[in-house]
């Protein structure tokens, strides 16, 4: 008797991954939200990545009429913003069929890194997906070098903005590109991702960390990724800052299209697939030198361009 209810109320539905882990995610389907467990944490066509789900994923799953259910697959993906998981050696999706990547930095208390910046645009490139900038902490002051390298990224066209949580600065018009998208919120620990979440998103007392006052980093505080929607419908999704990040999906022969303030002097290059590394007659190399190209941006390339290559060369074997 028992088992024919289950199977009268046994239906087949699509959601969204709002958060979730192992073989355990929370599935927000049309109406509400389900508890859906995925069986043996394996999935059909994802065996080869570190994580079958992400955030933002849409699932088809089959309800057990008590708001638990069982997810049978994965709908193919939009985008995906990813790195390299290096335990693992494969792709960790960190979320999934996004509008708008939001890299948060802060000049200090975690001290600016322009580099992390720099990795998150790759990702971003790689998949189409438009990035935004947001310098958070301006209450604690903004150097002329941060300055500079901001400069940097609004002359590539990516939007920077400034803001401080603890004064208001700036939200507002954080906000305004926040409207009718669901954007991912990715920087290092501390720079106050979740801390914006809770004034952008108020009511729910979301935890935020202390600054290590020996390291002056954050203390790794969010530990699993989120997403959560405004009234209005838009949505953001939380997650937890990573030390490193080295974008997938690239050869480090390739990197350099990536670059977008490249873009103009490779054509200056004397070979067509030349790496601006240590070939002759290299344009980027030029306009390095003469001032047209960041020098920290080139910085910023080699050592991703050869960490790519190390990669390469232990999964390849090359
Ligand atoms: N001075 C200053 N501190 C801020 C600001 N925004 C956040 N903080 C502080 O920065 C610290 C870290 O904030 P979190 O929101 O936990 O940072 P997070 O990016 O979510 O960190 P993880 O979850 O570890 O990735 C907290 O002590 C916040 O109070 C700001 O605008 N100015
Ligand atoms: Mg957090
Ligand atoms: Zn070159």
């Amino acid at each position: 008797m028992k088992q024919d209810r289950y199977r009268e109320n046994e239906q087949l539905r699509k959601g969204i991954v709002l958060w979730g882990a192992n073989n355990i995610f929370y599935i927000l389907s049309d109406p509400g939200e389900f508890t859906c467990y995925l069986k043996g944490k394996i999935l059909k066509g994802a065996e080869e990545e570190y994580n079958p789900l992400a955030v933002g994923d849409e699932v088809s799953f089959e309800e057990d009429g008590k708001g638990r259910g069982r997810i049978l697959s994965r709908f193919p993906r939009r985008n995906r913003i990813a790195r390299f998981n290096k335990k693992g050696k494969c792709a960790q999706t960190i979320a999934a069929n996004i509008d708008q990547v939001l890299v948060v930095a802060s000049p200090e208390e975690p001290p600016f890194r322009p580099r992390f910046i720099d990795r998150v645009c790759v990702a971003s490139e790689i998949e189409r997906i438009p990035v935004t900038i947001c310098l958070n902490k301006v209450d604690l002051g903004v150097d002329k070098v941060i300055h500079r390298r901001l400069e940097v990224f609004s002359s590539m066209g990516y939007p920077v903005l400034q803001i401080s949580v603890r004064t208001g600065e700036g939200l507002s018009t954080l906000q305004e590109y926040l409207l009718d998208k669901r954007t991912v919120l990715l920087g290092q620990s501390g720079t106050g991702k979740t801390s914006l979440l809770n004034v952008l998103l108020p009511g729910k007392e979301r935890k935020v960390g202390a600054i290590s006052e020996k390291y002056n980093r954050g203390t790794h505080t969010t530990v699993l990724a989120y997403m959560e929607t405004a009234s209005e419908g838009w949505q953001l999704i939380d997650t937890p800052g990573v030390r490193e990040f080295e974008p997938v999906g690239v050869l480090a022969s390739e990197l350099g299209w990536y670059f977008k303030d490249f873009l103009p002097f490779r054509g200056h290059c004397q070979y067509p697939n030349c790496t601006h590394t240590l070939e002759p007659e290299c344009g980027v190399n030029e306009a390095v030198e003469n001032g047209q190209i960041h020098p920290d941006r080139y910085e910023s390339y080699l050592r991703l361009f050869f960490a790519l290559k190390e990669r390469e060369r232990i999964l390849y074997n090359e």
